[in-house]
């Protein structure tokens, strides 16, 4: 299913067979490929190198670390079909998705080279006469990237754009489930280097391996920055492993992710919104939409027109012409029946959520999207369960539903459905959503590289692709520069 598709983004056959780790698709199940998995002392060779190609890759002028940036956008473009399928058969999203997350990289691409050019610091007016004082930021080291099977490219490269540009040098290891899209990125990245020249070895390195191997990236001090996506138990772990040696992170993990309809908003908008939201990417994106908050007066009208969106979802094989592609695994779907169980223990009332296409593909795990309206805010609502899920909860007064938006241990993504200017401002407000992501008329999910991804509480804190992200990949330095003839002390200390 996949060599030919490999072969033409450059990947080996060597690469991808004879491994010790298979790797299926979630599609029908099958293997497709194994690889071999790296063990620590490989990995810390690979950190070893990486910090090297870093202590080069630092001096090379921005604007020209950029160049290989745009390469890479280039070759990207060429090869966006390929890449695109390939992140259908591995992660099971439908062709639109695929292509879509390989766009997501080609946009942070064009963004990084244009921040190559930027990077600013500041000037300060120093209170010394004679003297100047500037902020500037330099490259920080190695970053190590932890990816998760749901965004299988488009995490690493917003990761991998800006640290480059920042001059540092990247060690991604992607999720044990995806390693084949990993593969071909690297070899995508490999063509850049090859037309770039003379970047250092090793600037850009790939590790397939399993939890060793993050491990690794985790306590090695020259690792600078760990940038890891994933749940919000990795995070616990990986949080306090990495401040331990005073290293950095940059955490993007669960959400649990809310919309408020009010009684105001265009309804065909929203049930839109919600489509795409909740049962894109099989509700298996950090940002899917989990629980819709919605006016009493309107819910019943909501409930009725989501459930006839939802009979008409078309189910299967992502490659086709379909809206919804298989979960990852069986792991996923017990979740998910486990969940819903407990959703009907808890006085919800369930629509959907049944295994789908069994007869067809007994290996794989498809469902129809669930809805779940649910008589409270209870235990399985704030829990995150990676997939289509979604919990309906009836709101009176607005300051219920913000309640609502914000009473979850998770931050990432929100909206709001209205028309009344006041609630919209008040939603994005200091007393209004409290994630990272707060829209109005727009779902959870889909942002653009523009702006900066992540969020609050248990999301973990981190930002990473647009707006002023790039600063977590460099260090700050404050400068004071002495152009007089005398050496006066600041705060006006006499030390005579
Ligand atoms: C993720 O699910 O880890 O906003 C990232 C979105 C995408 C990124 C999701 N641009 O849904």
């Amino acid at each position: 299913m996949v060599d030919g598709l490999l072969q033409s983004l450059g990947v080996a056959s060597s690469a991808h067979t004879h491994g010790n780790h298979p790797v299926h698709t979630p599609i029908d199940g099958s293997q497709i490929a194994s690889v071999t998995l790296e063990n620590k002392a490989q990995v810390l060779g690979r950190i070893d190198v990486a910090h090297k190609a870093f202590l080069a890759w630092r001096d090379v002028p921005a604007p020209r670390r950029g160049e290989l940036v745009r390469l890479f956008g280039e070759v990207l473009r060429q090869h966006k079909a390929q890449l695109g399928e390939l992140v259908s058969i591995e992660a099971g999203k439908i062709t639109q998705e695929g292509l879509g997350e390989v766009q997501e990289m080609i946009d942070i691409c064009d963004f990084a080279v244009g921040l190559s050019r930027q990077l600013y610091g500041l000037t300060i007016a120093s209170e010394r006469p004679g003297h100047h004082m500037r902020e500037t930021w330099q490259p920080l080291g190695v970053v190590g990237v932890i990816s998760a099977f749901n965004f299988p490219v488009a995490v690493w490269a917003w990761n991998t754009a800006l640290a480059l540009v920042c001059g540092d040098s990247v060690v991604w290891k992607p999720s044990e489930k995806t390693p084949l899209t990993a593969l071909a990125c690297q070899a995508l990245f490999e063509k850049a280097l090859k037309q770039f020249g003379q970047a250092p070895e090793g600037l850009c390195q790939l590790v397939v391996g399993d939890r060793d191997a993050g491990e690794a990236l985790v306590d090695d001090p020259r690792v600078a920055l760990v940038s890891a996506t994933g749940s919000t138990r990795m995070g616990r772990e990986v949080g306090p492993r990495v401040a331990a040696r005073f290293g950095r992170t940059i955490l993007e993990l669960g959400g649990n992710n809310a919309m408020i309809l009010a009684p105001s908003a265009d309804l065909d908008l929203a049930v839109r919104g919600i489509l795409f939201s909740a049962v894109g990417t099989a509700g298996q994106r950090c940002t899917t939409l989990r629980r819709v908050i919605v006016h009493s007066s309107i819910k019943d009208e909501v409930v009725a027109r989501v459930k006839a969106a939802y009979g008409k979802v078309r189910i299967g094989d992502p490659r086709k012409d379909n809206l919804v592609g298989p979960l990852i695994d069986k792991a996923s779907f017990d979740a998910m029946q486990g969940a819903l169980a407990k959703a009907r223990d808890e006085g919800g009332q369930v629509f959907g959520g049944e295994r789908q296409l069994a007869d067809q593909y007994p290996n794989a795990y498809y469902v129809s999207p669930a809805i779940a309206e649910m008589p409270a805010q209870s235990e399985v609502v704030r829990h995150e369960t990676f997939a289509p899920i979604l919990y309906v909860l009836a709101y009176d007064d607005f300051e219920e539903a913000l309640r609502l938006n914000n009473e979850v241990p998770q931050g990432l993504s929100s909206c709001i459905f209205t028309t009344d200017l006041r609630e919209a401002e008040r939603f994005q407000s200091a007393s209004g959503s409290d994630c990272g992501i707060a829209n109005v008329n727009i779902g959870t999910s889909g942002a653009e590289i523009g702006g900066a991804f992540g969020g609050e509480k248990e999301t973990g804190g981190g930002r990473e692709s647009g707006s002023d992200a790039w600063k977590a990949y460099m260090r700050r330095q404050t400068n004071t520069v002495n152009y007089s003839r005398e050496l006066p002390l600041a705060q006006g200390i006499v030390f005579d």
